[in-house]
Order: structure tokens, then C-alpha cells, then sequence
């Protein structure tokens, strides 16, 4: 191919020399692909798959990298293409999130040589900054009542609200020992007690208390946690409306899509979904037969900008908007790249933000901000997150998984 010197640099300055897998454990375990250009430049991408990290870290490792070395890094689709239709085996979450790693590192290499920040790349600023709800939990109500109160006093606007279920012993989503919650706690999976007749008593209830506190200017959200059948969802989404959520999260496990007409058939309460989901195939028929209002797949779970810009253009045509998982699991360079995304993306929603650990702030230095409620992405070139390497190396991977739930009677049950 010929080369063409443009303001991007020549074909050969963007020779990928270089491609690392960086494995590290600041407070949490994050995956991170970095790839480096002849003329120097480098891309950051997540490839954080949480309790699975060594897979995504092997199928790099083995199967990308040496692929990588010597593409152009422009080519950003044709790689995509590359990766996904040439593998053979499509989709599912171990391959989307290694594809997504290298796709965003790539994103993050073209918007630093063309000097612009990536949301410039994706078509320039559509708002100016990204609506983030944060996590409020709580023991009970008053507790959580008063998480809610202390985040809408450091100035968010929207808050998920989760509390524990009387009855049960450990609920998922509610931390313990005055810590920040964390999704995987322990090396093997924390096996915990379910009862959805008793979440079903304390939710309405909660709601209830956090419209009397907060009144209606705030914007309330919850997250279900796929452990209600059709009919559960329904009856809480109808028991919901009143307190005017902004969204149901994950009522139901969402591999039988039915279930969702079932819910929209009983209530008018926004639903959302889709943080399990690798491609726009888990999406399609939930968007085009308007089962959802919010559509959750990553960056990172899904194939990277590329696929997900993709995503994002089919979900408008029925007025469906972005709302990006954000938990701590997902890492600051995922966060980058979803802030420049919602900056852009015409559809945007809302975005997830459960703050990071401040060693993994310190690991991977960025340029976002929150303001007034937002995130603001930053304005510098790429995606606006680093790694400190050095930093990385002294927090080694220390296996963690997620908590497993049973029914009372010791069934296995639903996430
Ligand atoms: O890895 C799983 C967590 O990210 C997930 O359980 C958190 O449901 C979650 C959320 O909405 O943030
Ligand atoms: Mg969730």
C-alpha cells in the first residue's frame, strides 16, 4: 500500500511495534492492553472481564498480540473486522472484551495523532458532560435514606438505591464493615441466601420513604440483579411506579427475552439492560420490538467503540438511550473511553459511576471530572487516561470472584 503521509503520520509511524498485557491489582484486579506505535505513540485499552481476568489476559496474550505487531493502527475497522469475523468462533464475553481492548487502544492512538480529544473523532461534543448516577446503599431505608441524601448533597442528580433484605443475611450490592461495596470479595465465590418474596416486601417501601425525603427532583434508579421470573418483575415494576423511577435495572435474566413483554405488559416503569451483553446480536430484538428504554452494554463487553457506536445508531432508531455499566469492575480507561462516547453519542441516557478505589485512581491517572452532576471527559488527545507501570507492578493479581446466590432451601438461583 502506498504511503500516504497525512496529518495522522505515515502508515510506517503507525506501525504497531509493540503490544502488553499489564495485569495489575490496585484494589481491585484490571486487565489493560497498551500498544505502541513506531513514532512512539501509545493506546490504552480495558480488557477487565471481572472473576475471568486471566482468560481475556491469555486470549491477548496468545492469540492478538502477535497478530498486532506490524498492522497499521489506523486501521482501526479492518482490525476489528480482523479479529472478529476472522477468529471463527464470534462473540461471547472473553473474545468482545479482547477485541474491545485493542479497539479502544486504537481509537486512543488516532485521536493522539490527529491531536484531538476521541469524542472530537466521533463526531464533536453532543452535551456538555455526561448525567452519572451514583450507588447508594444501605443495613434498611433510613440508611440507604440517608446515602441517597448524602449524594445528592455532594451534587449528583441521579442515584441507584439498593438496600439490604430484611430476612437475609448478606444482600448483594450493600456494603459491609463501613467499606465502599465491591462486587467480587472473595477468592472463591461467597455463597448467599435469596429470597425474592422478601426483596419484593422491602423494595416499594423503599422507594416509598425516598420520595418523602427527597422529593421528586431527583432521579432514583435500582437494579433488580436478574433474580426476579416475568411475573415477579412485573408486579414490582407496577408497584414501582409511583415513586417514578428512572430505571428498573436487569429484572430478569435476559437470555429468555420474552420475560420483557411480559413486564411491559403490566407497567410503565423504564426498563434497562444489557451489562451481560458482548454484541449488538444480544441486543437486537429487546430494541426493535421496544421491550427496554435503556440499553447497559459496555465498551469494554462489547467489542470497544466500533461495535458499540454501531449499538448506539440502531438503539435510536427506536428511542433507545446509552446507559454504560460503570461499576468499580470496569476500569478508569473503560470510564475514558464510555465519557468521550456519551459526550458524543446523540441517544445518550445516562451513565454508571461507583467511584474507584484511590490506588486505582493513583494506577491509572485521568482527565475526567465530575461537576454538577456530570462527568466531563477532558480535552486532551485520545481518551484521557494513563497507567503508572511502575505503580501497576507493585499491586500483583489476586484472585476474586463474585458472590453465587441460593434459595433458601439451597437451590442455585438467578444473578
Ligand atoms: O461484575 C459485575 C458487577 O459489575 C455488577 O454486578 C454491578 O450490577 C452491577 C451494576 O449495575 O453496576
Ligand atoms: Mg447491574
Amino acid at each position: 500500500m502506498s504511503e500516504l503521509p497525512t496529518v495522522a503520520g505515515s502508515s510506517r509511524d503507525r506501525e504497531i511495534v509493540e503490544a502488553k498485557v499489564i495485569v495489575t491489582c490496585p484494589g481491585r484486579n484490571f486487565v489493560t492492553l497498551k500498544i505502541v506505535t513506531r513514532s512512539g505513540i501509545t493506546g490504552l485499552g480495558d480488557a477487565t472481564l471481572n472473576g475471568r481476568e486471566l482468560a481475556v489476559a491469555a486470549y491477548l496474550q496468545e492469540h492478538i498480540v502477535p497478530n498486532l505487531i506490524g498492522k497499521d493502527a489506523g486501521r482501526i475497522e479492518d482490525t476489528w473486522q480482523f479479529f472478529y469475523r476472522g477468529a471463527y468462533w464470534r462473540r461471547g464475553p472473553v473474545t468482545m472484551t479482547a477485541i474491545a481492548a485493542v479497539d479502544v487502544a486504537l481509537w486512543d492512538i488516532v485521536a493522539k495523532l490527529a491531536g484531538l480529544p476521541l469524542y472530537q473523532m466521533l463526531g464533536g461534543r453532543s452535551r456538555e458532560g455526561a448525567l452519572v448516577y451514583a450507588h447508594a446503599n444501605g443495613r434498611d431505608i433510613a440508611e440507604t435514606s440517608d446515602e441517597v441524601r448524602r449524594y445528592i448533597e455532594m451534587g449528583f442528580r441521579a442515584v441507584r438505591a439498593q438496600c439490604a433484605v430484611p430476612g437475609l443475611a448478606k444482600t448483594y450490592g450493600i456494603a459491609s464493615g463501613g467499606k465502599a461495596y465491591e462486587p467480587a470479595e472473595t477468592q472463591l465465590p461467597l455463597e448467599t441466601l435469596w429470597s425474592t418474596p422478601k426483596y419484593l416486601e422491602i423494595v416499594p417501601k423503599l422507594f416509598e420513604q425516598l420520595r418523602v425525603d427527597h422529593g421528586n427532583d431527583v432521579e432514583l434508579l435500582h437494579d433488580g440483579h436478574h433474580r426476579m421470573t416475568p411475573i415477579e418483575a412485573a408486579r414490582l415494576a407496577r408497584s414501582l411506579e409511583p415513586y417514578r423511577l428512572f430505571w428498573l435495572e436487569d429484572a430478569t435474566p435476559a437470555e429468555n427475552q420474552k420475560a420483557f413483554e411480559v413486564i411491559r405488559q403490566h407497567s410503565v416503569t423504564p426498563l434497562a439492560v444489557g451489562e451481560v451483553f458482548n454484541s449488538i446480536w444480544d441486543c437486537k430484538h429487546l430494541i426493535e420490538n421496544q421491550l427496554i428504554d435503556y440499553i447497559r452494554t459496555t465498551i469494554v463487553h462489547a467489542g470497544g467503540i466500533t461495535h458499540v457506536r454501531r449499538l448506539a445508531d440502531f438503539a435510536s432508531l427506536y428511542q433507545v438511550r446509552t446507559g454504560f455499566h460503570g461499576a468499580t469492575d470496569l476500569s478508569p480507561v473503560c470510564m475514558g473511553a464510555a465519557l468521550h462516547f456519551d459526550t458524543w453519542v446523540p441517544n445518550f441516557g445516562i451513565q454508571e459511576w461507583m467511584h474507584h478505589a484511590k490506588e486505582t485512581d493513583e494506577v491509572f491517572p485521568h482527565d475526567y471530572q465530575f461537576r454538577d452532576g456530570r462527568l466531563h471527559c477532558g480535552e486532551s488527545p485520545g481518551h484521557g487516561v494513563s497507567i503508572d507501570e511502575k505503580l501497576a507492578a507493585k499491586y500483583p493479581y489476586s484472585p476474586k470472584q463474585l458472590p453465587i446466590a441460593r434459595l433458601e432451601d439451597g437451590s442455585m438461583w438467578d444473578w
